[in-house]
């Protein structure tokens, strides 16, 4: 009898083990550009925005690319409604991004998020995270939608700031994943891993990481994605919004078919 035990005991651990590789990502939005603009809205201060062939810069065909009068500018696109209801659930955003041309630094290009329209077609009440670019460091944010526009204004509840030269945004894959995690400051709510990479295709020792945590805001439905571009045009590719739901009904199918494969061993042992 007890080397079923036994048996049982490395079976859970082998599901155990087993869970992280089966969570797996469902896509709520992907643009790669070859079939046009799609139904990107711009905002602010845009001459134009075009879809153009950027094999030989971001490298993957068709780009959208973005000729700004200013520095207040925003795209903004829809998906699903996505709720990270689960502990462990998971979204993120990610894009490629490069500036026409290198010159001296500027804020927010990029800066971006996830957000919630607040169920108004205006930009002005959206809130989420966002993560801004600037000349001397990257700043990871809530935003509460309450001043100026979208990826715009004071409305924000700073989280983070990592230093790093802006200059290395001149070609690369940004991203930002937002994770639902237990409650660390025993407020009785949930919190929010945010966590940021930029990987610089021509120089990867330029490559940034950094995370931090949101104990403040309970934001957890998103269903757009916002980017801006400061002052300078830009090109953009390959943007795509995933998200990972805890494999909850995975733990309890393993779980059940573990007891039924030790019970029928036992049975017939007996
Ligand atoms: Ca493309
Ligand atoms: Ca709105
Ligand atoms: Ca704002
Ligand atoms: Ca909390």
């Amino acid at each position: 009898m007890k080397q079923y035990t036994l048996q049982s005991i490395f079976l859970a651990f082998c599901a155990l083990l087993a869970l992280p590789g089966m969570a797996t990502a469902a896509t709520v939005f992907t643009d790669t550009f070859d079939s046009g603009a799609g139904t990107w809205a711009e905002s602010g201060s845009y001459n134009s925005i075009s879809v153009v062939d950027d094999s030989s810069g971001i490298g993957s065909g068709n780009a959208l690319t973005g000729d700004v009068s200013g520095s207040v500018n925003a795209l903004t696109n829809g998906f699903s409604s996505t709720t990270l209801s689960s502990i462990g659930d998971s979204i993120t955003l990610s894009f490629d991004y490069r500036w026409t041309a290198t010159g001296s630094a500027t804020s927010r290009a990029p800066a971006f998020g996830l957000y919630n329209t607040n169920a108004t077609g205006s930009l002005d009440d959206d809130f989420g995270y966002q993560l801004e670019t600037n000349p001397a460091d990257v700043r990871l944010s809530y935003e509460f939608g309450t001043q100026n526009t979208i990826l715009a204004g004071s409305d924000t509840d700073l989280l983070e700031t990592t230093l790093w030269n802006d200059y290395l945004g001149v070609n690369g894959n940004f991203s930002m994943t937002l994770t639902r995690i237990a409650d660390s400051n025993a407020d009785s709510f949930d919190d929010v891993n945010l966590s940021f990479s930029f990987i610089d295709y021509a120089t990867p020792a330029n490559n940034l990481i950094t995370s931090t945590i949101d104990t403040e805001n309970q934001t957890f439905t998103f269903n757009e994605v916002a980017v801006r571009s400061g002052n300078r045009d830009f090109y953009i590719d390959n943007v795509a919004v995933t998200t990972i739901p805890e494999p909850a009904s995975v733990l309890l199918l393993l779980g059940a078919f573990g007891l039924l494969a030790v019970s029928g061993r036992f049975g017939r042992k007996r």
